[in-house]
């Protein structure tokens, strides 16, 4: 008899058999890494449920493991406030740090402790909200206080359960990672398929968290590590130990490679060993977190405003590795700085394949004396693009030779200047094409024109084709020349004509940071729009008039002088005017923005603890000036508690109330 042809008495007790089994036997498979039945198997019961639940849709239970995959698109992420905050953790970068953070938490604890040593796992923070033992919610960390609600694609995790072991209502926090293998695998179909590669596990774990299609998760095999436990009742451990325990307990994954030591010394051999294996685990990890194990004595230790004062993450230095420059790429960027970059043999770092390395400029070639044939010691600064730290001088061989630099453009063959005073090589022809391709780039970007569709490869296109010489040739662009380009059929033209024409309507500060004035970046740009409020009237301003502005300086004012006395951006701005590309600021005007809500506006404020940045009375009056009602007590009806250093009963009762608790830094962002 086939499955849907089962009674319904029957079906419904099959089919709480069916959950019950594959539950188990994910768990032993994702979860305990020990897989008790064949695949096969595993898929027969899947089927078999799933051909139970076309029949009969009532008996479909919400942790059933078919639910893990939702089908429809997600519109975006809700925010979601942490009922507890998810705290930051304080960084060690060597001995001398751990042996200070054991000093300190000697001081504050009385008598004997333990810590418990962990692994640092390299992916984005999380926390999953279980309700009788049921998962309901799924937030990432966020900035600690709200996060965004990630559930439907936290589900297709396959070793989060869906339901817990006991019926216990908590949260579980811990750290959503991709594998190293995973990852591999995921940038060499990205790279075929022509999209871009992730720079690294812990960028395609957050970003695959965060797309909009579930099943885009689902594909790309996420997992978790569990670390800790909050807004659970009864205390149900009392040590980390105990609780991680408790995890496993309940069917939460959890780290094994962890460890209980008395000494700080002997941390310091956990550390030292991990920093070994770093390289042969399955996953990548950036430190070790160190916590006291006694939750009694974490207590004792207390908290900062920010992070508990009972761990520590000891950092792992930057991971480096050791290839042979074999020549050196020069790029020409959109002010003409032409950049150093080493092409090398190819060599594992930190997850990936490097093949490239930047050099960072011609004068930090000359003081690391950087030749072709050297060793180079490179490592991953930033996260993309590699630098190379410095070159092993003694591998060297007899017949190097100082690196010879370019005299001339590598785009245009202009000869190129060293200025005295500038650090980097630079073209100074204005009409270098790879200059004008990178200026085009650059006004149609995210930050600036916002047209979608331009990538690279069609900014080149066009210019090649010479379609396109200045960005405001963008505006007169028609459809039939677009359609003889390669690649570009009748859809994407449509596309990006109305991609063009829809950024004519901009507000002032993109096209301003579009433009591409040296100096002027986003925030420069956003300031002088909000000022000036025209193109007209920025342009006829004086370097005195625009240097009255908070944030601008000569430097900038100066530039952006010198750059409407051109001519050749006068004939620029009359192009776009011709075009009706808008001119005029449209956001907020300034006097509306400081009548506008801020983040004070009508709400109850205690101010705590040494301030540094402010003097007390000040920072009351710039919270009344904002709209905030500063008051001496905390009690339900607090907002904030703005806590300085040492914070001492108010910063207890605040956290005791779930009252959100700020610092200076996070106040004078707000001012700003
Ligand atoms: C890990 C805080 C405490 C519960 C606060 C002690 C900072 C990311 O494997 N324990 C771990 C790991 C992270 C942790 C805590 N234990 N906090 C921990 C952690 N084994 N990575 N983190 N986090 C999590 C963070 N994330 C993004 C931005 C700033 N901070």
């Amino acid at each position: 008899m086939s499955p849907s042809e089962l009674p319904f008495e029957q079906a419904s007790i099959r089919v709480d058999e069916l959950v019950h089994l594959l539950d188990d036997y994910s768990h032993q498979y994702y979860v305990l890494d020990k897989p008790t039945i064949p695949d096969e198997e595993y898929d027969r019961l899947y089927k078999e449920l799933v051909e139970l639940e076309e029949a009969y849709p009532q008996l479909i239970q919400n942790h059933s493991p078919t639910q893990r995959i939702g089908g429809a698109l997600l519109e975006g992420f809700e925010k979601v406030s942490h009922d507890t905050p998810m705290l930051s953790l304080d960084n060690a970068f060597s001995r001398e740090d751990l042996a200070e953070f054991d000093r300190r938490v000697s001081q504050l604890v009385d008598g004997e402790y333990s810590y418990h040593c962990e692994l640092k796992i390299d992916g984005l923070a999380v926390s999953l909200k279980y309700e009788k033992g049921r998962l309901v919610y799924a937030v990432t960390r966020g900035d600690g206080t709200v996060g965004e609600n990630v559930t439907a694609n936290v589900k297709t995790i396959r070793s989060i359960p869906l339901k817990l072991k006991k019926p216990l209502t908590l949260e579980a926090r811990g750290e959503i990672y991709m594998p190293k293998t995973s990852f591999l695998k995921l940038n060499e179909q990205r790279e075929e398929r022509g999209e871009a590669v992730f720079a690294n596990p812990r960028n395609a774990a957050a970003g695959t968290i965060r797309n909009l299609d579930p099943q885009v998760t689902a594909s790309r095999n996420l997992n978790i590590f569990l670390y800790a436990l909050a807004n659970v009742a009864d205390r149900p451990a009392s040590t980390q130990d105990e609780a991680l325990k408790l995890l496993d307990d309940i069917g939460l994954r959890t780290n094994s490679e962890r460890q209980v030591y008395d000494s700080i010394e002997e941390v310091w051999s956990f550390v030292e060993d991990y920093q070994q294996k770093r390289t042969e685990l399955p996953y990548e990890i950036d430190g070790i977190v160190i916590k006291v194990n006694e939750l009694s004595k974490q207590e004792q230790a207390g908290y900062t405003v920010k992070a508990p004062k009972w761990a520590i993450a000891y950092k792992f230095p930057a991971e480096e590795a050791r290839t042979v420059i074999r020549s050196i790429e020069w790029s020409v960027g959109r002010t003409g700085v032409v950049t150093p970059t080493a092409i090398m043999d190819p060599v594992q770092l930190a997850g990936t394949t490097v093949r490239r390395a930047s050099l960072h400029n011609i004068d930090l070639m000359i003081e690391k004396d950087i030749r072709l044939g050297d060793t180079a010691l490179v490592r991953k600064a930033g996260d993309i693009i590699p630098e190379v730290v410095r070159v092993d001088k003694e591998m060297r061989s007899g017949e190097s030779e100082a690196y010879v630099f370019p005299e001339n453009c590598p785009a245009c063959g202009s000869e190129l200047t060293h200025l005295e005073e500038e650090v980097a090589l630079r073209c100074m022809n204005p009409k270098c094409s790879a200059q004008a391709k990178e200026r085009l780039s650059h006004f149609v970007s995210r930050n600036a024109m916002n047209i979608d569709g331009l990538g690279e490869r069609v900014v080149s296109q066009l210019y090649e084709n010479q379609l396109i010489r200045d960005v405001a040739d963008l505006y007169y662009l028609t459809k039939d020349p677009l359609l003889k380009l390669e690649k570009i059929g009748d859809k994407s033209a449509d596309n990006m004509l109305s991609a063009i024409n829809k950024s004519r309507k901009n507000s002032l500060e993109r096209l301003l940071f579009g433009l591409g004035i040296r100096h002027v970046g986003a925030k420069a740009a956003r300031l002088l729009a909000e000022e000036f409020e025209s193109m007209e009237t920025l342009k006829q301003a004086s370097v005195e008039e625009i240097i009255e502005i908070d944030g601008i300086g000569d430097t900038i004012a100066e530039s952006i002088r010198s750059f409407f006395d051109l001519e050749e951006v006068e004939e620029l701005l009359d192009k776009l005017n011709q075009a009706q590309v808008n001119m005029l600021y449209t956001g907020k005007k300034k006097e509306e923005q400081a009548a506008a809500d801020t983040y004070f506006t009508d709400k109850t404020v205690v101010i705590t603890g040494k301030l540094s940045h402010f003097k007390r009375t000040e920072l009351k009056n710039k919270l009344n000036d904002m709209g905030a009602k500063v008051t001496g007590s905390v009690s339900k009806n607090t907002d904030y508690l703005i806590a300085g250093e040492d914070a001492g009963s108010k910063l207890a009762k605040a956290r005791e109330l779930g009252i959100t608790v700020i610092d200076e830094a996070k106040v004078l962002e707000e001012i700003e």
